[in-house]
């Protein structure tokens, strides 16, 4: 379990030594960004709980103006959405951000991002930690995300 984790760990881990507690991270992070600019874009990711529980309290960025976490959900057939102050990743959990469902959603992507092709988002827990990410900005009208193949035909 230990080998396997550290096997698929992405850069924010590297700290943990031997015998810490498992941490909670992020990986997967995208965002599609939306072909209008007066539109915000969407972002997804998965969440990986540690051996803790914890929760995901808000995230930040330098590269858009705004961002607030939403789920979508349908109501009387009609599809909506609401913002979400926190989020619980419990202990060991994998809580998936992903199209139809939980969301982010980000006013003003900055172009240096979009140019960049990728943009650091700032994953807040409600343990203290903050988890900085990598998510790729996927163009409007690109197929699909940088999804693992597995995934893609979960889709
Ligand atoms: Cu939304």
């Amino acid at each position: 379990m230990r080998a396997y984790f550290s096997l698929i760990t992405l850069a924010p881990l590297a700290l943990s030594a031997c015998g810490d507690p498992a941490p909670t991270y992020v990986d997967q992070a995208w965002v599609r960004l939306s072909p209008n600019k007066d539109t915000p874009s969407s972002g997804y990711f998965v969440a990986h709980g540690g051996d803790a529980d914890t929760a995901l309290r808000g995230v930040l960025t330098d590269y858009a103006l705004k961002v607030e976490m939403h789920e979508s959900m349908s109501e009387g057939g009609k599809m909506t959405m609401k913002p979400l102050d926190s989020v619980p990743i419990p202990a060991k959990s994998k809580v998936a951000f992903a199209p139809g469902g939980k969301h982010l959603m980000l006013w003003g992507v900055n172009d240096t991002a979009i140019s960049r092709g990728k943009m650091t988002l700032t994953f807040l827990l409600a343990n203290g930690d903050r988890l900085l990410v990598d998510a790729i900005i996927q163009k409007p009208g690109a197929v699909t995300p940088a999804a693992k193949p597995e995934e893609h035909k979960a889709h």
